[in-house]
C-alpha cells in the first residue's frame, strides 16, 4: 500500500508553536504507523510565502519580504528535527518550480472557461486574506479575527467555483470518509446546502506584487489559496512525475478547522476543474488553547516547541499532545497536565512496568527472557495473550481512522493489566517457592513479550522510549524494523535473548522544582488570572488536592448481595454489589475475607472507576480497605464498611 501524508503550509508571518507542532505531529505519527504497517510512505509539509501579511510581517521586521521568508521559513525546518518530526519533503511556495506548476494549473484552467474577469465589491478581511460573504460577518467582524473588513471594489479574477458545486455534493455523500471527524462533514455538506458563490482568485499589481503572476494577465498576482493549496501537488511531482501518478490518488492532509472551507470546497472544486480525482481524505482537528484560553501573542501565551522539548522531552510532548487531545475537538494546554501525563502514564504505568520486569529477570532468570512452560500457562495467561492480541488490531484501526487518543488508551489499558498481573502473580513469592520456578519462568516470559508488543505499538509515537525498549529487551534490528504483520503478534520474542537493564525510561518529573524553575525565568508574561491559576495548580503540584479533583472521585455505599472465589486467583474474589445498580466488582481480599462473611457487608466503593478486567472478570469499581502488618509482620486488611441504616447507593462526602 501507499500512502500521502500532508500538513498545512504554514504562514511564516510567526514563527512556530504549539499549533503548528501538533498538526505536525499528528503527520508524522501517521507517516511512521503507516511505515509500520509496511506502506510505502511519502510526508510532506512546508511553509506559505506569498501574500499581504507576508509583506507587512517583513515591513515591519525592515527587511525585504525574500530576506524574511527566508528566516521564518529556516525556524520552521529547524524546528521539526527537535520535535522528532522527519518529513520527506519540504515545500516552500518561492520555490521556482511551485511557480511554474501554479502558472501551468491557472493557464490550464482559465483555458477550460472556469477562470473570468469580472468588477467585485465585497467585505476584504486582512487576517484571512480573502472576502468574506454577507453571512459569515457576525455584528459586521469577522468572526475569527473580529476586525471590521475593509470594503474593497476592484476588477478581479474568478475561479468558476459554482459549477462544481453539485459534483462535489455528490462525492462527500459517496464518500463517507472524505472529510472526517463526522461533524465537519456534515459542517461542510450543510455550508454546500446553499448556493456556492465563484472564489476571487487575483489582486492586482498594483495592491500586491509578492505573488504568483497570472501567466494570462501580469497586471495580477494570484490569491494565496490558489498558490498554496497547489503545494500538496507540485511536492509530488504534477503533472507527470512517478511520484505523481503513486502517491496523488492516496493523498491525505490533516488541518486543523480554521482552513476547513479552502480545503474542503476551494481545494476539491479546484481539483475537479483540472481533471483530476480529489484527494483520498482530509482529517480535521480542533485548536489547543493554553490553560484555558486562545493562544496569543498579546496575552503572551504563545508555547513555543523547542522550549516544551527542551522542558519535557520530546517522547513526552509528543505522548501528552496525542493522548490529551480527541482529534476533532478543542483541547487546553497547561504545564500541570502535562507533568501530570508524564507522572502517571509514562513514569508510573509504562516505566515502573518496563523497570520492574527487567529487574526481575536480572535477578531471577539471569539476565535471559525464559521459555513459558506449557504445562503452567493458566487462563489468567490466556486471557492476556488474547488482551495484547485485541489491543494490536484495536490500536491500528484508531491509528489508521486519527482516533490517536484512542489507540493510545487502549494500549495503556494493558499496561494496567499487565501491572495487575505482577500483582496477581506475585514473581518474588514464586522466586521463594522452591517449586515455583516453572511457573516463575512463565510469568517472565509473558511480561517480556507483552513489552515487546506494546514497544512496537509506542514506537510512532515516541520513536525514542521504542528504540530504548527494543535495545533493552535485546531485540534484534530485524526485529526493531519489522511490520505488525510480523512482529505484532504472540509468541515472537525468543526465549534466551539477553535483556539489560538501562536507564530509566521516563523518570519522574519533580513537580515542584519545575514550578520553582518558571517563576525564576520569568515565566510571568500571564494575566494576572492566569498567575492565580498557576499559584493553584502548585499547590496541587506539592502533593494536595483541590476541592474539586477530591469531588470528582465517586464514592458510594455498596452492599455485597453475592460472593465467589475466582477459579486459579486465589487472591480474588468476584462481589455483585447493589449501589444502587447491580455491578461487578473484583477485590484483592480471598486472603482477609471468606466469601460468605461477606454477604450483606455495606461497603464503601469508587464508583467511578474505569472498568478493568482482571482474569477475565470486568470489574466496576474498588473497594475502599485500610491495610496494616501485625506484630509477627503478617499482613492485616480491614474494609471499609458503614455501620447504620443508609440506602445502597448513598453518597459519601
Ligand atoms: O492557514 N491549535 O497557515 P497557518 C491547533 N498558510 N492547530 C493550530 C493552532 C491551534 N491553536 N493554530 C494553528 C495557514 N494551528 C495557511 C495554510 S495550506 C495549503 C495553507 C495549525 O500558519 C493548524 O494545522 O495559519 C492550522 O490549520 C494551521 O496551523 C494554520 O496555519
Amino acid at each position: 500500500m501507499t500512502t500521502y501524508i500532508t500538513t498545512p503550509i504554514y504562514y511564516v508571518n510567526a514563527m512556530p508553536h504549539l499549533g503548528h507542532a501538533y498538526t505536525t505531529i499528528v503527520a508524522d505519527t501517521y507517516s511512521r504507523f503507516r511505515r509500520l504497517c509496511g506502506d510505502d510512505v511519502r510526508f510532506q509539509t512546508g511553509t506559505d510565502e506569498h501574500g499581504e501579511k507576508i509583506v507587512q510581517a517583513a515591513e515591519e521586521q525592515g527587511c525585504s519580504p525574500r530576506e524574511y521568508v527566508d528566516r521564518i521559513s529556516a525556524a520552521f525546518q529547524e524546528t521539526w528535527p527537535l520535535l522528532d518530526v522527519a518529513p520527506d519533503n519540504f515545500i516552500r511556495t518561492t520555490d521556482p518550480e511551485h511557480i511554474r506548476v501554479v502558472q501551468e494549473i491557472l493557464q490550464k484552467v482559465h483555458d477550460r472557461g472556469d477562470i473570468y474577469f469580472s468588477q467585485y465589491s465585497g467585505h476584504y478581511c486582512k487576517g484571512c486574506e480573502r472576502f468574506l460573504t454577507e453571512k459569515e460577518l457576525v455584528d459586521g467582524k469577522c468572526p475569527d479575527h473580529l476586525t471590521v473588513p475593509e470594503e474593497i471594489s476592484e476588477q478581479n479574477y474568478f475561479f468558476r467555483m459554482s459549477r462544481y458545486q453539485d459534483q462535489l455534493i455528490e462525492h462527500i455523500r459517496e464518500n463517507p470518509e472524505f472529510i472526517t471527524p463526522e461533524r465537519y462533514r456534515n459542517e461542510v455538506l450543510s455550508f454546500l446546502g446553499e448556493p456556492l458563490e465563484d472564489l476571487c482568485i487575483s489582486r492586482p499589481t498594483t495592491r500586491l506584487t509578492w505573488g504568483i503572476p497570472l501567466p494570462f494577465d501580469e497586471k495580477f498576482v494570484t490569491y494565496v489559496w490558489f498558490d498554496a493549496l497547489i503545494n500538496y501537488l507540485t511536492g509530488i511531482g504534477y503533472p507527470d512525475g512517478p511520484d505523481f501518478a503513486k502517491y496523488w490518488s492516496v493523498a491525505e492532509h490533516v488541518i486543523a478547522k480554521d482552513i476547513l472551507k479552502p480545503h474542503a470546497i476551494y481545494w476539491p472544486t479546484m481539483i475537479l476543474a483540472m481533471g483530476l480525482t480529489p484527494y483520498k481524505r482530509l482529517h480535521v482537528h480542533g485548536y489547543w488553547n493554553v490553560d484555558e484560553t486562545k493562544m496569543s501573542k498579546s496575552i503572551g501565551n504563545v508555547i513555543r516547541p523547542a522550549e516544551l522539548v527542551q522542558e519535557y522531552g520530546v517522547d513526552t510532548v509528543r505522548y501528552f499532545l496525542l493522548r490529551e487531545m480527541s482529534f476533532g475537538l478543542d483541547s487546553s494546554f497547561s504545564g500541570e497536565a502535562i507533568v501530570g501525563r508524564r507522572n502517571s502514564d509514562l513514569a508510573n504505568d509504562l516505566g515502573n512496568l518496563f523497570s520492574r520486569t527487567l529487574a526481575m529477570i536480572g535477578k531471577y532468570a539471569g539476565g535471559r527472557v525464559p521459555a513459558a512452560d506449557e504445562r503452567s500457562v493458566t487462563d489468567e495467561d490466556r486471557a492476556l495473550i488474547d488482551s495484547m492480541e485485541a489491543m494490536v488490531s484495536s490500536y491500528r484501526s484508531s491509528m489508521d481512522s486519527f482516533a490517536f487518543h484512542k489507540g493510545l488508551q487502549e494500549v495503556w489499558e494493558v499496561i494496567g493489566e499487565l501491572n495487575r498481573y505482577i500483582v496477581t502473580n506475585a514473581p518474588w513469592e514464586l522466586a521463594a517457592d522452591p517449586g515455583g520456578k516453572k511457573r516463575l519462568d512463565t510469568v517472565l516470559y509473558f511480561l517480556a513479550e507483552s513489552l515487546r508488543l506494546i514497544a512496537l505499538v509506542v514506537r510512532p509515537v515516541m520513536p525514542r522510549a521504542a528504540d530504548k525498549m527494543a535495545a533493552a529487551l535485546g531485540l534484534k534490528e530485524a526485529m526493531v524494523t519489522a511490520t505488525l504483520a510480523t512482529a505484532g503478534r504472540w509468541g515472537v520474542l525468543e526465549p534466551g535473548t539477553g535483556v539489560t537493564k538501562g536507564p530509566q525510561l521516563f523518570p519522574r518529573l519533580d513537580t515542584g522544582k519545575k514550578q520553582e524553575q518558571k517563576k525564576k525565568s520569568g515565566g510571568g508574561k500571564q494575566k494576572k488570572g492566569q498567575d492565580k491559576k498557576k499559584e493553584k495548580s502548585a499547590a496541587t503540584m506539592e502533593g494536595l488536592i483541590t476541592f474539586d479533583q477530591f469531588g470528582k472521585v465517586d464514592l458510594r455505599v455498596a452492599e455485597i448481595i453475592a460472593a465467589k472465589k475466582i477459579k486459579k486467583a486465589d487472591k480474588l474474589l468476584e462481589l455483585t454489589l447493589k449501589a444502587p445498580e447491580e455491578r461487578t466488582v473484583v477485590a484483592g481480599i480471598a486472603r482477609f475475607y471468606q466469601p460468605e462473611e461477606l454477604v450483606g457487608k455495606k461497603v464503601i466503593i469508587v464508583a467511578n472507576l474505569k472498568p478493568a478486567k482482571l482474569m477475565g472478570v470486568t470489574s466496576q469499581g474498588m473497594l475502599l480497605a485500610a491495610k496494616d502488618t501485625d506484630e509477627q509482620g503478617q499482613e492485616r486488611l480491614v474494609l471499609a464498611t458503614v455501620a447504620g441504616d443508609i440506602t445502597p447507593g448513598a453518597k459519601v462526602a
